[in-house]
């Protein structure tokens, strides 16, 4: 649970534990969760002063984006929002509006995205394919549904995606848009993938190399379509590449509570058991088809590139010049 003070309205503090516990869960949906949670702070700010103002938002942020470490679209739709405050604003007025319009000019950004990444996306499938998907990605299954939309007859594997089952909601999704769709569980991919025609999952980080970061057992999946050479299609808004990696940070890995895959008796009455529960895992550039983005479809390679053209050339942060530090001593 997060320390609730009175600083913030509770309805911030809600959106950071639903975060936290996964209620809102999907990296994209996290993004915009949060971009609303600043918003709120905004809105709900009761002082008089303009510092005092920056420093609470940027209190709010940190708070966001403490709840989940490893989809680089949290901490990139705070800092869109943040943006805000490093513009010339001079009254508490103007910031406070300057939040506001920032994140609502995300949330936008983002539902454009999706429907940008369903247009370019259903020209990968083909009528009669036959498609694998893992998890739940609101961009993944844009791009199902729109070829659906489009009058292509589909059908879809989507895997449970243990611990958490994302692959129930992925499937009463498809079904509720009238797309076929059978459940399989991930350890049966390999069996599944000489009926496969092409997967398309969606990821939570894409790494300046053009990795990407995605549920784990994804990784496993692209191993199993490289090998068969099936098309490894991956759905992702820009706001999901990471532009700590263009200067060499490792995209942090979450490990979620035991509790998630066996029961609390079990856990008690084997005290002597380790047990790892990671929750994401790395897909190498070279397993990865094309990365089907809002502006387009692009080699994995060309990460860098977007990352470039979206974030500037970075310049080392005081943090990593910290962290080298430490390491050399
Ligand atoms: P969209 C999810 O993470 C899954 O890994 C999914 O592939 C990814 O976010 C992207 O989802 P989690 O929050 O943004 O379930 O495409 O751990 O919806």
């Amino acid at each position: 649970m997060i320390k609730e003070t009175a600083l913030f309205p509770q309805q911030v503090y809600q959106i950071a534990n639903d975060i936290r516990d996964m209620k809102i869960r999907g990296a994209g949906r996290i993004a915009k969760a949060a971009a609303e949670a600043l918003k709120i702070a905004a809105e709900s700010y009761k002082g008089e002063d303009l510092e005092d103002f920056k420093r609470y938002i940027k209190e709010a942020a940190k708070l966001l984006t403490s709840t989940r470490p490893t989809a680089v679209s949290l901490p990139n739709a705070v800092s869109w929002v943040l943006k805000a405050l490093n513009t010339n604003v001079s009254t508490l007025q103007a910031a406070r509006e300057a939040v506001i319009n920032q994140a609502n000019s995300f949330i936008q950004y983002a539902d454009q995205a999706l429907r940008k990444i369903a247009e370019y996306g259903e020209k990968m499938l083909r009528d009669g394919d036959t498609v694998l998907t893992h998890c739940n990605s609101l961009a993944a299954i844009s791009v199902i549904v729109e070829a659906h939309k489009k009058g292509k007859k589909l059908h879809v594997f989507a895997t449970e995606t243990r611990p958490m089952y994302q692959g129930y909601i992925t499937s009463e999704m498809l079904l509720k848009e009238g797309v076929n769709v059978t459940l399989i569980p991930e350890s049966s991919v390999r069996q599944i993938i000489r009926k496969v025609d092409g997967v398309i999952v969606g990821a939570d980080t894409v790494a300046a190399n053009g990795a990407v970061v995605n549920k784990i057992g994804t990784s496993l999946i692209a191993l199993a379509a490289h090998e068969r050479s099936v098309d490894f299609f991956v759905a992702t808004e820009t706001f999901k590449f990471s532009p700590y990696t263009l200067i060499g940070d490792i995209v942090p890995i979450e490990f979620r509570p035991p509790s998630e895959i066996v029961g609390v008796d079990f856990l008690k009455s084997h005290p002597n058991l380790r047990i790892l529960n990671p929750a994401f895992d790395v897909t190498p550039p070279d397993y990865i088809t094309g990365i089907i983005t809002e502006l387009g479809i692009i080699p994995p390679k060309a990460a860098a590139i977007i990352i470039e053209e979206m974030y500037g050339r970075p310049v080392i942060s005081s943090e990593i010049l910290g962290r080298v530090e430490e390491d050399i001593s």
